[in-house]
């Protein structure tokens, strides 16, 4: 009888040390984008049940494994002429998609890869395609991929895939399709050891053009020297992020970023792309609004690739 109680003892001990050696992982969430009701997407079996306006399920790590590894690492894309903003926006921690602070791709299948700078152990990956809009927009193919190889070559692992019909030619995935929110989409990923992050998509149910406001990327470094080198890498990358046109850009203007103010334009010329609106992007400073900026009338209009918002 002893024998039974004690062992009982030691099994409710044990679950409850376990228990308490969980943590849950903390996500700072932007407002949502939308106001009022969203026009609804078209719903299909492979769409995921769950309401985009309710907060997604606590995920819980081992303590130590909540780390946020991914603020200011480098990323690189398959379209690395972005049509809009810049890749540093990905993991520049500004999850407000609504003054265009996200980045958009080309059409078709494309892939965002983030570069943790060591092998860490990661634990959860959280993505934020367009962080809501006011029609409901699902994304197409998101697949997430772990690696050391910075070609995906050896040693992939796939942590998240909802390709259900294989459109993308990476294999079928059992996950669902979601419709886009301010919530993103976390999904835990069990301790895979890797230094890339990978995320591909291939357009959206209102373009086929492929966006990024954020993605996170929490677990733990592997040792605490690697700690140490990677947070200093971090701090300096941390301080390289910011173009001196985006340092400008959110010094001068942090109001107007915030207002909404009607304009804010991309211009493409025969060079490349341009951003213009708030600031100059060749004189170096900020200029009049867009609608009354002489490059963007010479130039930005003309080409006739704006949208208002
Ligand atoms: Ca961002």
């Amino acid at each position: 009888m002893k024998t039974s109680v004690a062992f009982v003892i030691t099994v409710v001990f044990s679950i409850t040390v376990q228990a308490q050696e969980k943590t849950q992982i903390k996500i700072d969430l932007p407002k949502p984008v939308h106001t009022g009701t969203p026009r609804a997407v078209k719903r299909h079996p492979h769409l995921d049940p769950y309401s985009p306006n309710k907060p997604r399920p606590p995920i819980y790590v081992p303590v130590g494994c909540d780390k946020l590894l991914s603020r200011g690492c480098n990323v690189t894309a398959s379209d690395p002429d972005t049509i809009i903003g810049e890749l540093s926006y990905i993991t520049d921690g500004i999850k407000d998609a609504a003054n265009y602070n996200y980045v958009e791709l080309m059409s078709g299948l494309q892939w965002i890869q983030i570069d943790l700078g060591d092998e860490k152990e990661i634990h959860v990956i959280c993505i934020w395609h367009s962080g809501g809009n006011e029609v409901q927009r699902v994304y197409r193919d998101v697949i997430c991929q772990i690696s050391s190889d910075p070609d995906f070559v050896d040693g992939v692992v796939t942590v998240f895939n909802n390709d259900f019909d294989n459109s993308s030619g990476l294999g079928k995935g059992k996950d669902m399709e979601y419709i886009e929110s301010n919530y993103g989409r976390p999904f835990a990923v069990d301790a895979v050891k890797g230094r890339y992050v990978r995320c591909y998509s291939r357009g959206n149910t209102c373009n086929p053009m492929n966006h990024y406001v954020e993605v996170e990327i929490f677990g733990r470094h592997i040792d605490k020297e690697q700690e140490v080198a990677g947070g200093n890498r971090r701090a300096a990358a941390n301080r390289a992020v910011l173009s001196p046109l985006d340092a400008t850009r959110r010094k001068v203007y942090p109001d107007t970023m915030n207002s909404g103010l009607p304009y804010r334009r991309q211009c493409q010329g025969k060079t490349g792309f341009l951003t213009c609106g708030f600031y100059h992007p060749l004189a170096g400073k900020p200029v009049l609004p867009f609608t009354a900026s002489p490059f963007c009338t010479r130039f930005g209009s003309a080409l006739g690739i704006h949208t208002r918002r």
